[in-house]
């Protein structure tokens, strides 16, 4: 159940971190987002891959870095995996890791139909974020253990700290609007993995987005591997979440790689910027 598949990330997450060193290079090959790829996030994703599909509840595993899905003979749990979220960080050594949605229905899914979604932050320690059965729960994850070092893990009340994506001039103007107000009543902590980002968002209080640009109206994440588990961390958190229009639990799935606009963090911060892009 759920609780195999928090312990096999976890363990295998491990794994993963021990195997970066030496893995900075990238591959000659793209990801279905055309996006080039590490050979770490290669790395990353079979290990997923094998350790998931093992488990009995496991029937299928798709991931951000490769175009399909590969299904087993049995099972009832399809997860969405982004391997190595903010892998392009591995360069300069900063934060990064492991994005994971558990749905009760084949993909592309909508976010309602996820049943559990996490990730494994890699920064100075590694930590791991579990949302299942309305409570978000943080762990401290140690030789492949977990900790619990949070058991009911809430939005503060009181946001602090904002950060948004996308290159300043590629914001369309409702956006900017609604950034330069933000920006005098919060901190600017963006690191370029999401997963950090919003784990700042989930420590102190405020929004993460990465907003519609001009030059991609979808803007750059992914519905299933990133939008969805993470907005059903955010909001059992007691958070919001939105495309700009609605939660990003509600958005049709399309397809399985379909990008999304990600906006996440108190609800107050949430329903001023849906206000903002009416
Ligand atoms: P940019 C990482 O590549 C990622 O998918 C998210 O983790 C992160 O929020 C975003 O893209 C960073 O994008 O354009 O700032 O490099």
């Amino acid at each position: 159940m759920i609780e195999d598949i928090v312990e096999t990330v976890a363990a295998t997450a491990s794994e993963v971190r021990e195997g970066l060193p030496g893995r900075r290079v990238y591959d000659d090959a793209e990801n279905p987002s055309g996006e080039k790829q590490l050979a770490a996030d290669c790395y990353a994703d079979e290990l997923y891959e094998q350790r998931l599909l093992a488990l009995p509840d496991v029937k299928s595993y798709a991931s951000e870095e490769r175009e399909e899905i590969v299904e087993a003979d049995a099972g009832h749990l399809h997860v969405a995996c982004d391997p190595l979220d903010g892998s392009s960080n591995l360069k300069s050594n900063n934060a990064m890791g492991t994005i994971l949605g558990v749905y009760e229905e084949p993909l592309p899914a909508s976010g309602n139909a996820l049943v559990a979604s996490a990730y494994v932050l890699f920064g100075p320690i590694t930590t791991m974020v579990v949302a299942h059965e309305g409570t978000v729960t943080e762990y401290v994850v140690e030789d492949g253990e977990l900790r619990v070092v949070t058991e009911e893990l809430t939005l503060p009340d009181d946001p602090v700290v904002y950060g948004f994506g996308g290159r300043v001039p590629d914001w369309p103007a409702d956006f900017i609007d609604y950034a330069n107000v933000v920006e005098q009543e919060l901190k600017l902590r963006y690191g370029g993995a999401m997963i950090a980002d919003v784990n700042q968002v989930l420590t102190y209080g405020g929004v993460f987005a990465y907003p519609a640009l001009q030059s991609r109206p979808q803007g750059k994440l992914r519905l299933q591997f990133e939008g969805n588990p993470i907005a059903h961390i955010v909001e059992t958190a007691g958070g919001a979440s939105s495309d700009g229009n609605q939660s990003l639990l509600d958005v049709d799935p399309t397809e399985l790689h379909q990008r999304v606009p990600v906006h996440v963090g108190n609800e107050s911060l949430i329903e001023r910027l849906e206000l903002a892009l009416d």
